[in-house]
Parts: structure tokens; C-alpha cells; sequence
């Protein structure tokens, strides 16, 4: 079974207009990572493996306390990525990259 292995996440806009953003992972439905506290052109280190089959469908979210979370993006990993990959997280006026990999 392929493994998504997710390296780390950059941000280079955040979708709060003020402060950090709280982001977080979901993969095929499955909540693996954060809520993290993300700034504009900061990084943190994700470090989650999850088994898949044929395809990863992988959702960035951000937390929000006082309003319902903002959806950030959605990125399809695959079965036959090969090599380090980046996903890109654009909605809401948010910008986000993911690099990660598949292992066979
Ligand atoms: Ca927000
Ligand atoms: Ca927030
Ligand atoms: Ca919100």
C-alpha cells in the first residue's frame, strides 16, 4: 500500500487578515495534523505518514474560534507521484504550499 508522507507546509499568505492563521491537515477525510499556529512566510514540519489507496485527496483548513473554520484548499496526491512533490492551497485568499512524497 502506497504511504503519503508529509514533509511540511509553508505559508506565504495567511487567510486571518490579522495574526496567524491556525492551520490544519485532512486527509481522505481523516483529521492528521494541527491546528498549528502559521505566519506569513513561516514553515513548520508536518511529519505524518498515512497509507492510501490510488489517491490521497488532501484539505487544508484553518481554525477559527468565533466564526465556522475556512476552507484553504484541496490538493489529489497519487499512487504514481514520484519524487518530492508540492501541493498548493489557494482559496480564501490564502496561499499555502505542502511539499510531500509517496512511497511505495
Ligand atoms: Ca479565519
Ligand atoms: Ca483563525
Ligand atoms: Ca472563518
Amino acid at each position: 500500500m502506497p504511504t503519503l508522507k508529509l514533509r511540511n507546509l509553508r505559508c506565504f499568505e495567511t487567510e486571518d487578515n490579522w495574526g496567524a492563521d491556525h492551520a490544519y491537515l485532512v486527509v481522505n477525510g481523516r483529521h492528521v495534523w494541527g491546528p498549528t499556529r502559521i505566519n506569513d512566510n513561516q514553515w513548520r514540519e508536518v511529519n505524518v505518514d498515512e497509507p492510501f489507496t490510488s489517491t490521497a485527496t488532501i484539505e487544508l483548513y484553518e481554525k477559527d474560534d468565533s466564526d465556522p473554520d475556512d476552507y484553504l484548499g484541496t490538493w489529489v496526491a497519487r499512487e504514481n507521484d514520484s519524487g518530492e512533490q508540492r501541493a498548493f492551497f489557494n482559496a480564501d485568499d490564502a496561499h499555502y504550499e505542502l511539499f510531500y512524497e509517496v512511497v511505495r
